[in-house]
């Protein structure tokens, strides 16, 4: 499939880059080059937070209803072109059709979500006295930049998209340089949608527009997906600028199989946990840690579903594990793969490149499996971003919990076990934003998202994303003629 040549999208068109650079978008899988997009600089950042400022002029004062409109109008483009939008989300990042679907699905239903959240959220009144009432109103903070990462192009940019534009803001987006295909495709089917000047899409090295993005004394708010380095540089960027941000980072998240786990659910849950989008996922089960009474029996049943899960070209249906996102990505998780080996780690299975046509021009990595880990080993400790689980068997639930809670991250956790109380207790216990019982990966709209520790900060899927994207301004109304100041008296 040929996809369009792209502009950068500002102020509801499609324009060429001020310098005029052009760069290729990739099929990970196949090395196809699929389309030329403008490569911004920071004229192009200039120009769309411009746009994006004077576009605020009108726009924050927009009824609600018709903003709520407005988002469902993009909830309903969105479906109407669902296959389409997944297809090139497919071809764009390597990730399993079967997948971005799922995230174009979810997206239609975010914008819905925070157009329904929009209409109750609204401004509150406070009822003091019969003399006193203070109002709340929410205003928009102005423009937003937004920065997202090439793991999950469409749902990331929906998560944020949704509640800024519900908020009011105008918003200058970037999507990393590997994928912003889905998110321009999607600026283009919302054109009539959306006033011009509201979404602006830019392209370009983050550590060139994303820079000039986050420097711009404009912008009012910066919200962030991605590694953990670049999110402590950007809080730094908006602590100069003083504004708010919200930093969504990496992740090294446990799970934990207790011994009367639903045994098979378990076993599918924690294969899905770290080998859903080949394991580039920030809240990814990277760890898994196991009761020792049933460790061997789940190391031999998990090798067995890995060695069957179907690697293949991501818009392939059947497909259940792409392609890595680029060679950078394939190094490093070979390079942790070595790393575990020569630090005593039992390979139990995969580890190495697929290379067999049709993979040879693909960045494909087999499903791996490392079990008799320890929890201090550098693969036990670093985010691989890869489809490499770490294996560790644990005695007692104190140590489960103790071992889960030792890492700098703090994304996500789960927990298998038939035991309500126990389930509730280590839910209770770990150190993170989010956690599953018997269940991983679920995040439908309206449950909050977002880690603590090196994970960062901030909740996205969630209603109170729309307050994030809000000031709060009190106004204090005094009904009644009779001064009530305490000078008046000495007036007199
Ligand atoms: P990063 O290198 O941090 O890149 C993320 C985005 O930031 C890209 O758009 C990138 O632009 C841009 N960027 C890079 N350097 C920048 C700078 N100095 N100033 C401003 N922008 C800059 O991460 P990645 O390699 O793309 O993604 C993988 C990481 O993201 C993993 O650690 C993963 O855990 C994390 N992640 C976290 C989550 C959540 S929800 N917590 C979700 C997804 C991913 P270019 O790449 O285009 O140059």
């Amino acid at each position: 499939m040929k996809i369009q040549n792209y502009g950068l999208f500002i102020n509801g068109e499609f324009k060429e880059a001020v310098k005029g650079q052009v760069t290729e978008v990739q099929n990970p899988a196949t090395g196809e080059i699929l389309a030329c997009v403008a490569n911004g600089s920071e004229e192009d950042v200039e120009r769309a937070i411009s746009a994006a400022l004077a576009a605020q002029k009108y726009y924050r004062d927009l009824p609600i209803v018709e903003r709520a409109f407005m988002l469902q109008e993009i909830a309903r483009v969105i479906r109407e072109n669902a296959d389409h939008l997944a297809t090139i989300e497919s071809l764009d990042s390597g990730k399993p059709i079967i997948e971005t679907t799922e995230d174009v699905i979810a997206i239609a239903d975010q914008f819905d979500y925070f157009a329904g959240v929009l209409r109750v959220e609204t401004d509150e009144c406070l009822s003091h006295d019969h003399e006193n009432i203070t109002l709340i109103m929410k205003e928009p903070y102005g423009v937003v930049a937004q920065i997202i990462p090439w793991n999950f192009p469409f749902l990331l940019a929906g998560w944020k998209l949704a509640p800024a534009l519900a908020a009011g803001n105008s918003v200058v987006i970037k999507p990393a340089m590997e994928t912003p295909l889905s998110l321009l495709e999607l600026a283009r089917l919302t054109g009539e949608i959306i006033p011009p000047g509201l979404l602006n899409v830019i392209i370009g090295a983050g550590s060139v527009v994303g820079q000039a993005m986050i420097n711009d004394e404009r912008i009012s708010k910066i919200a962030f997906t991605g590694s953990t380095p670049v999110g402590k540089s950007i809080g730094q960027a908006a602590a100069k600028l003083l504004v708010p941000a919200s930093l969504e980072l990496g992740g090294k998240s446990a799970n934990i199989i207790f011994a009367d786990a639903p045994m098979e659910k378990a076993l599918e849950g924690a294969a899905l946990a770290i080998l859903y989008g080949q394991g580039q996922v920030c809240n990814a089960g990277s760890r898994l840690f196991v009761e020792a009474c049933v460790y061997e029996e789940v190391v031999e049943k998990l090798a067995r579903i890995f060695k069957q899960v179907k690697v293949g070209v991501p818009i392939d249906p059947d497909t259940r594990m792409g392609t890595l996102i680029n060679q950078k990505q394939l190094d490093q998780v070979l390079e942790y793969v070595a790393v575990g080996v020569a630090e005593g780690a039992r390979l139990v299975c995969g580890g190495k490149r697929i290379f067999d046509p049709p993979f040879d021009q693909g960045y494909f990595v087999e499903p791996t499996l490392f079990a008799d880990a320890s929890n201090q080993m550098k693969i036990a400790r670093e985010e691989i971003f890869g489809p490499v689980l770490v294996v560790i068997p644990f005695e007692t639930e104190d140590q489960a919990i103790e071992m889960a809670n030792d890492n700098d991250y703090g994304l996500a956790g789960a927990c298998w076990t038939k035991d309500i109380n126990r389930a509730l207790r280590v839910a209770r216990k770990i150190d993170t934003g989010l956690f599953w019982i018997n269940d991983y990966h679920l995040a439908p709209s309206g449950t909050p998202f977002g880690g603590i520790k090196k994970s960062g900060y901030g909740r996205e899927n969630h209603k109170s994303a729309l307050n994030a994207y809000s000031r709060l301004k009190t106004v204090y109304i005094s009904m009644t003629e009779n001064s009530t100041a305490y000078y008046a008296k000495f007036d007199k």
